[in-house]
């Protein structure tokens, strides 16, 4: 066989997702053709992205603010209506939330499906004009039984997901997925615009040397935070002191700490009393993943995953990672409590 004879028997997202669905009877293919519609969204952001800077994309895209207060991206639009007009679409889904649209949107009778899906088009856009790793978040529920699909179906607790997943959209985009049975890798290949399984069960190590969050607002952190991240720096005599990371991109910065291990963290603080990150479809999905690839994910005092969304742009703070260092802020907590 010649050496560079190539590989002919791929194992596609779309192959992945369907050989683990075949797993459950009554599976209805639906989930299938979401992940479909949600991979066609990120190809396209993906190429767009690369173009942005071509295609004078890059900046802001005349004043608009989206509901948070921040300059929306040129991208960051486009990404959005990318995502929803193709998942309504889709026939699929009921109700969707985005971070760029302030009231949930609700799918027109007949084009409803069983699905809920709550997304950040374009996280880390703040990014993109230096050219830095941005993603798109997102995270799937079904409808509730006996719902006609409304606001109710999404403000349920994050273990109730069914899919969570992001795209990084770095020096090639990467799928990240878990549809609640351990995560797995794709890298899109141009060529034949497809994601290829290249990370098959992402496992976190147990315990990482690396520490990612935001040292700018030290001054304002509780004293759990600053007495943990001190000791990051400063360890014991004889044990080494982690070293920092932080991209300020949270796909980037979870991608990193999903394969190297360590801890991501956006805590509160005395002016941001919830963190910054959005709990539905930032906190969420990324929480979902790091569980199902054997880390762990707190709000500091309680598990990500168990709490109950407010409203849909609520938001909360968040320590996650690789599992032992998790628990070290944990501990720290209930110390302090
Ligand atoms: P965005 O959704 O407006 O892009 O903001 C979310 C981003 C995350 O990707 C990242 O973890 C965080 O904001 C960085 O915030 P900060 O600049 O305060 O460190
Ligand atoms: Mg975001």
């Amino acid at each position: 066989m010649s050496e560079d004879k190539p590989v002919t028997d791929i194992i596609t997202l779309t192959r992945h997702v369907l050989e683990e669905q075949r797993k459950y009877k009554d599976a209805s293919g639906d989930l299938t053709l979401l992940l479909n519609i949600i991979q066609l969204g990120c190809k396209f952001v993906s190429t767009n992205v690369r173009k942005a800077r071509l295609l004078n994309l890059v900046g802001l895209a005349g004043g608009a603010q989206n509901v948070s207060g921040e300059d929306q991206k040129k991208l960051d639009i486009i990404s959005n209506e990318i995502f929803v007009n193709a998942l309504r679409s889709s026939g699929k889904v009921s109700v969707m939330v985005s971070e760029e649209e302030e009231a949930a949107i609700i799918v027109e009778e007949g084009l409803k499906g069983k699905y809920c899906v709550v997304f950040d088009p374009l996280d880390g856009s703040s990014n993109i004009d230096a050219g830095v790793n941005v993603g798109t978040i997102f995270g799937i529920y079904r409808v509730l039984e006996d719902s006609s699909g409304n606001i109710s179906d999404v403000l349920r607790p994050g273990r109730e997901m069914v899919v969570a997943g992001y795209c990084m959209y770095g020096s090639s985009a990467n799928m990240v997925i878990s549809l609640g049975n351990g995560v797995n890798g794709y890298t899109l290949d141009n060529g034949i615009g497809e994601f290829i399984l290249t990370h098959p069960n992402i496992k976190i190590p147990p315990r990482g040397k690396i520490y990612s969050v935001n040292e700018g607002n030290s001054k304002y952190w509780d004293e759990v935070c600053t007495e943990y991240f001190h000791s990051l720096k400063f360890p014991p005599e004889g044990k080494s002191s982690y070293s920092a990371r932080y991209i300020g991109s949270m796909v980037a910065d979870v991608h990193r700490t999903l394969l190297y291990g360590g801890i991501f963290a956006y805590p509160s603080d005395k002016k941001s009393k919830n963190g910054k990150l959005r709990i539905l479809y930032e906190c969420f999905p990324m929480a979902f993943l790091v569980e199902q690839a054997g880390g762990k994910a707190i709000t500091g005092t309680k598990r990500v995953l168990d709490v109950v969304p407010e409203s849909i742009h609520s938001r909360c703070p968040i320590f996650l990672g690789s599992k032992e260092d998790v628990e070290d802020v944990e501990r720290l907590y209930q110390k302090h409590a």
